[in-house]
């Protein structure tokens, strides 16, 4: 079925309303992601293996912290996924364990950090990328990254105010 996105800049605003109160959506940067660690790669000591890979690839890490997702707000954060057969094993296995969640800055940052992490699938992410060489599944894959800037910014409010930005 063809869809009308004629209304698509209206309702991404609705959704950042809902889900981020505190932002205001025509002031989103361009040039920030969002990421976590997932709770294999916390758990599996490769944190600050994962970290240096970040800045040593040009990004400016923003805002940071370690913390640990509720089933509820693993089932908020990745609400967008509802509708997908692996939501119930991604939202468990996201509340499993601690995940380092942050905000990253780079010219071009969504699609340079796409490119840093790899392919979802580990086994088809190339050599070399975050995910080829620290995930174990297609499911705990390491780390996540934002698809947009729009999601960029609203998944990183999930976790940060404006106020612990630096
Ligand atoms: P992405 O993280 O590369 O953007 P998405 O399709 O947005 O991939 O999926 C979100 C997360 O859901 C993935 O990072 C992974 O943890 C999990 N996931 C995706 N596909 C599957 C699957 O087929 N089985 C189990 N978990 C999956
Ligand atoms: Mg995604």
């Amino acid at each position: 079925m063809a869809c009308d996105r004629s209304n698509a800049g209206n309702e991404n605003k609705d959704l950042v309303t809902t889900f981020a109160p505190n932002l205001n959506p025509n002031t989103m940067a361009t040039n920030r992601t969002f990421t976590m660690i997932k709770p294999d790669a916390t758990g599996a000591g490769h944190t600050g293996k994962i970290i240096d890979r970040v800045i040593s690839n040009g990004f400016t890490i923003k805002a940071m912290k370690w913390t640990q997702l509720s089933l509820a707000d693993a089932q908020a954060f990745y609400a967008v996924h509802s509708e997908r057969p692996f939501y119930g094993e991604l939202t468990e296995y996201m509340s499993s364990g601690p995940i380092v969640a942050a905000i990253l800055e780079k010219d071009n940052a969504v699609a340079d950090f796409r490119e840093l992490i790899g392919a979802t699938n580990p086994a088809e992410a190339k050599p070399g990328t975050i995910r080829a060489d620290f995930a174990e599944s297609i499911a705990a894959n390491a780390v996540h990254g934002s698809d947009s800037d729009d999601n960029a910014a609203m998944e990183g409010s999930f976790y940060f105010s404006q106020r612990e930005l630096a």
